[in-house]
């Protein structure tokens, strides 16, 4: 291991063309890493706080470097991150800014990598992990906070469960992204694509799902593997607080008609995947649409806590407690370091959730998110589909597959 010897931070453009924190960690032996932080847009209320990048950028540059250079060694992540924390001094980031810590950490982390001559996956996840590859689950139609004037539910997800490998099950949903596009053409509905690449449509919920679950049964034909399909509803964004109800174009619905609406979607069309069914505060609501959807091992259904569970230990014990959800999304700038997401993750895997790696809606061309789902042999990522930024993780998954 050695000593980081420099960490600079920088402005740069995030895929929505905002500002974002890039960082460089330099290391006595010559080893070096370079990360960027993502950003959501439908945010958890939880989350740790992202600053304003100037703001963030001069905060670390004030309180962590110092703590960091000739202090602390790229190979130790946990010292390297413990480091972090010690210099915001608040549970939540925001005195440097989730968006500088995470970009150090990650950067700290191929520092690492870089002195080891490992990939980041084996510098992660060590000799014995790192053998089972995610299930990339594809954005192929988006709403919500992702574009606007299209559907309510805010992501249409292909999950290519049966595929022999990443590389056919990163084809099949970008082949089910296509086959979307002509069929809404054929349709008549133009479009364009929301911030993950998924299209955007003007078109209800019932017809969104009317065209993906086509659009996947042509190519599960063309490919002759299974293709499943998910949802992240983005509840926490659909809930109105004030009113106490679920708010769609067409109708409001109460919390207990949430949760008869998603049992029937689960049924209806099979959904392997259900993310943030239910408002962000409702670990009670989740429980109850667990059980009786997804209970099981393995679960017939994952019910996956994202703005629910914002990747903290905290909030996951207490969904583990209530018996909310079966599975957590985990966004490593949700909490701020790659140490409490790896820790997040341990503690699901060792309840029995399932950990699902995730990209934000705003993203760059980092792929440490792909090395971070091989690392801990995580079931599922969602990285999206089209797009340079999404496809920088997925031809990352190909190519770790490839070497290994
Ligand atoms: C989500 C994410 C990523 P955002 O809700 O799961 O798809 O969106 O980054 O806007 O929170
Ligand atoms: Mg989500």
């Amino acid at each position: 291991m050695t000593l980081v010897t420099d960490v600079r931070l920088r402005r740069v453009l995030d895929s929505r063309g905002n500002p974002t924190v890039e960082a460089d960690v330099e290391t006595e032996s010559g080893g070096f890493g370079r990360a960027k932080a993502p950003s959501g847009a439908s945010t958890g209320e939880y989350e740790a706080v992202e600053l304003p990048v100037e703001e963030a950028i001069a905060a670390a540059r004030a309180e962590a470097v110092p703590r960091l250079v000739g202090e602390v060694y790229a190979g130790d992540q946990r010292e390297v991150d413990a480091a972090l924390h010690a210099a915001d001094g608040t549970d939540d980031f925001s005195t440097i800014g989730a968006n500088s810590a995470v970009a150090v950490s990650m950067a700290a982390a191929k520092a690492g990598a870089d002195v080891a001559g490992l990939p980041l996956f084996q510098h992660l996840g060590g000799t014995f992990r790192g053998d089972t590859f995610p299930v990339p689950l594809g954005n192929v139609v988006g709403g919500g906070e992702h574009a606007a004037d299209a559907t309510d539910i805010q992501e249409f997800l292909a999950a290519p469960v049966g595929a022999p490998s990443v590389e056919e099950a990163v084809f099949a949903n970008a082949a089910v992204h296509s086959a979307v596009g002509d069929l809404l053409a054929e349709r008549g509905v133009a479009c364009g694509k929301g911030d993950e690449g998924a299209w955007a449509p003007s078109v209800d919920d019932s017809e969104a799902f009317e065209v993906v679950a086509e659009a996947v049964s042509r190519v599960e034909d063309d490919v002759g593997f299974e293709i499943r399909l998910g949802l992240d509803m983005a509840g926490a964004e659909l809930y109105d607080a004030s009113s106490g109800v679920y708010r769609y174009g067409d109708r409001d619905r109460t919390p207990d008609e949430q949760v008869e609406y998603v049992l029937g979607l689960v049924e209806e069309y099979d959904l392997v995947y259900v993310e943030d069914p239910l408002d962000e505060e409702d670990f009670e609501g989740f429980a109850r649409l667990t059980e009786r959807v997804g209970s099981g091992r393995p679960a017939p259904t994952l019910v996956c806590g994202d703005d629910l569970f914002v990747t903290n230990v905290e909030r996951l014990e207490r969904g583990i407690e209530t018996g909310a959800g079966n599975s957590i999304l985990v966004k490593p700038n949700q909490i701020g370091t790659l140490t409490d997401a790896v820790d997040a993750i341990e503690r699901a895997v060792g309840a029995g959730y399932e950990p699902v790696v995730s990209h934000r809606s705003g993203e760059t061309e980092d792929t440490t998110i792909a090395h971070l789902a091989v690392a801990t042999d995580a079931p599922y990522i969602k990285t999206g589909t089209v797009g340079g930024e999404r496809t920088a993780k997925l031809n990352e998954l190909i190519r770790i597959e490839h070497n290994t």
